[in-house]
């Protein structure tokens, strides 16, 4: 069936910009904050509120029971993170947390859609720059129905390269997240940049913008909605040490092509950080 998940394509679309709304509407307001892992892993009355907008609108839709959810929220309540062979939605209401909560203008909301363990399509709206973001496998990428393309840069040393610190503040892992990025810059690179949000940092590699992001700890959610959008935009996704693309393993790196992703790889420290379906 060549045209299955269409309607649930466009309808990912509608809901994205109507949660979209709902963020901007609340930054205007007073946010109450309150955390989660840790101290600087952030939540927000927002996030969980239009979380469950979201997969309300989906339920609703699709009929309770057919269709899987994974949602960061409901995970953090207790809800599995495992993808199975059934039609499952993966989802972060606020990709940017921090962002939001202190008016750093990108903020996201990203929902993802995988059949069999394989993600059919993406959509990424980044609701303060009003920017969607969406692709379906084979079908290519957009931004606000516009194509869009990896940047063709092949050589490292004109390349701008994203990443992010996270939430995990363990000195370890801290070190080596800035011995990575020290070794990055003086390869060296035009740049290092980062947005705040996974889901965004992936359309600015879809986009052109820049040749690569990649982290590791973050979350399947996180990145599974930029995953197609990056692979049809022309990009490659990759483990951060070089082996295939694992949405579990809370560690990827997303790049414009195999070049320039296998010299990021060469610098990247790695550190252990739990799978996100681990038992
Ligand atoms: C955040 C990411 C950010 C990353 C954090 C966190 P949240 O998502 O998008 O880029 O560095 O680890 O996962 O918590 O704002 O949805």
């Amino acid at each position: 069936m060549a045209d299955q998940w269409q309607e649930a394509y466009d309808f990912a679309v509608q809901v994205a910009r109507a949660a979209g709304a709902v963020i901007r509407k609340a930054g205007e307001c007073e946010i109450k904050v309150q955390t989660k892992s840790c101290t600087v892993d952030l939540v927000t009355q927002t996030d969980e509120r239009v979380e469950k907008i979201i997969i309300g609108s989906l339920k609703e839709q699709f009929g309770e029971g057919t269709h899987c959810f994974i949602g960061e929220e409901s995970v953090a309540k207790g809800e599995p993170c495992i993808l199975t062979d059934k039609p499952t939605w993966i989802i972060d209401p606020v990709d940017g947390t921090t962002n939001f909560v202190h008016g750093f203008p990108f903020v996201a909301v990203s929902i993802a859609f995988a059949v069999n363990k394989e993600l059919e399509f993406g959509v990424i709206y980044s609701c303060l720059e009003d920017k969607m973001y969406k692709a379906r496998k084979g079908r290519g990428a957009f931004c606000d129905d516009e194509p869009i393309q990896v940047s063709d840069v092949k050589d490292i040393h004109k390349s701008i390269i994203i990443s992010e610190h996270g939430t995990d503040r363990d000195k370890q892992k801290v070190k080596k997240i800035f011995s990575t990025m020290q070794k990055i810059l003086c390869i060296p690179v035009h740049g290092l940049r980062g947005s705040g949000t996974a889901a965004t940092n992936m359309c600015l590699v879809a986009s052109g913008a820049t040749e690569a992001f990649f982290e590791i700890g973050i979350h399947c959610w996180d990145i599974a909605a930029g995953a197609v959008i990056v692979k049809e935009a022309g990009g490659v996704l990759l483990d951060v040490d070089g082996g295939p693309f694992d949405l579990m393993s809370r560690r990827m790196i997303s790049a414009n092509n195999m070049v320039i992703a296998e010299r990021i790889i060469k610098e990247i420290e790695i550190f252990d950080s739990v799978r996100d379906d681990a038992p």
